[in-house]
């Protein structure tokens, strides 16, 4: 175990004494329509509705960006939920305390089970004030060695096939390294089928988003012929055990999401050959902390990992994109352009993949992006300010 719990000295050199000091939090509820709506087998979606958190410290500010959703569909937490967890829990824990180091935030929600989602969103805007006080990437503070990371698109479900296929084929034209489809009873084999008819020998893969059963293994061996580069997450959001069961009867490599919350889980995972592969968001687990755990001990156990997206606006793009540039990320993450969600998105620039499928590490302190405070204003809903109470 303390093998993974190596974060601290990656960069030593560059950490000098400085210490985070969180002075003020401000949460916010933002909506932001999407460009095209998405469909996974959870339903359909036309815009975004995510936490925002800022916080404060000594003359900076960091973004954290909360993945949570409307519905508790991909994971039990809301938005709603985080923000009472964020308000009544964790803000306490982190208002008027100095920290050493980012990577001490997680620790002191000890005492909040589960939640990772509104803990990332906290932790992640200490990782990025943290390293705009340093004045370096936030890649650099978190161990990145990537200058450029291998962008993939997720495509949802579609009204039909034609326009599956004429989705894969603007994203391909656009450069995109991987093309992964959302899968579901009804449309998939016939999906995979269809695209690569079309499309001959690209990188594919294809989500689930558990929507299957053990049940269902004969069927989702069908897959096997098509050599996809993973299936992912096919059975229950909470299961490892089926999951080992089902990759005996697999060609296919199975990639876990939803099921991986924790690095213990992981572990358990792997051990049990659960999966071959394995996705990191950091708001399923809790942050960049227990991300970085997380591909560590994946590394060392030899299982590639990817990026995954949860339809983030510029901001969580950029963190995401910082984290992407550690080593054992070498498969295309679902970390793409930003216009194909939002237009406009909160940061100026916005986030662009090059011909070759790539998209650049921001070189800038922090997150590195430039965030536009008249569209953060103009798309929240609800915003509260907290501050350490006086004693
Ligand atoms: O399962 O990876 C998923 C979006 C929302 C919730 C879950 C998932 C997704 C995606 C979209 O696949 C990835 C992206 O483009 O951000
Ligand atoms: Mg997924």
């Amino acid at each position: 175990m303390a093998m993974y719990l190596n974060i601290p000295n990656r960069n030593s050199e560059c950490y000098h004494s400085r210490i985070v000091r969180i002075d003020r939090l401000e949460l916010r509820l933002l909506r932001l329509p999407l460009v095209h709506f998405f469909e996974t087998s959870f339903g359909r979606i036309y815009d975004k509705h995510f936490l925002l958190v800022k916080l404060e410290g000594e003359g900076q500010a960091g973004f954290g960006e909360c993945v949570a959703e409307s519905d508790p569909y991909y994971s039990s937490e809301t938005n709603e939920t985080c923000w009472h967890v964020i308000t009544e829990f964790l803000a306490p824990r982190v208002l008027g305390v100095r920290f050493d180091h980012p990577r001490d935030v997680y620790p002191a929600f000890k005492a909040v089970r589960g939640h990772n989602m509104a803990k990332a969103a906290v932790e992640m805007a200490a990782w990025d004030l943290y390293a705009r006080q340093q004045g370096v990437p936030l890649s650099r503070v978190l161990g990145g060695t990537r200058t450029e990371i291998a962008s993939g698109v997720s495509i949802g479900i579609q009204d039909s096939l034609d326009q599956l296929v004429e989705k894969v084929d603007r994203e391909l034209a656009a450069g995109y390294q991987r093309i992964k489809i959302k899968i579901k009873p009804g449309w998939d084999v016939n999906a995979v089928e269809r695209v690569r008819a079309r499309f001959g020998a690209i990188a594919l893969m294809a989500d689930a988003n558990a929507a299957y059963t053990l049940a269902d293994a004969a069927h989702l061996a069908r897959l096997d012929q098509f050599d996809l580069m993973m299936i992912e997450q096919p059975l229950e959001y909470d299961d490892v055990g089926d999951h080992a069961r089902l990759q005996e009867q697999l060609r296919t490599p199975i990639c876990l999401d939803e099921s991986i919350h924790s690095v213990r889980v992981a572990e358990e995972a792997i051990r049990s050959k659960a999966c071959r592969i394995i996705n990191i968001k950091p708001g399923r687990v809790g942050g960049h902390r227990e991300s970085i755990r997380l591909h560590d001990l994946c590394q060392a156990h030899g299982i590639p990992v990817w990026h995954g997206g949860m339809l983030e606006s510029g901001l969580g793009r950029a963190h995401n994109i910082h984290l992407s540039s550690l080593a054992n990320f070498s498969l295309p993450g679902d970390v793409a352009a930003s216009k194909r969600y939002f237009n406009p998105d909160l940061i100026e620039p916005p986030i662009e993949v090059s011909p070759a499928g790539t998209i650049a590490v921001p070189t800038g302190p922090g997150i590195g992006v430039t965030y536009v405070q008249e569209r953060i204003d103009a798309a929240t809903k609800r915003l509260a300010a907290l501050e350490p109470t006086a004693v």
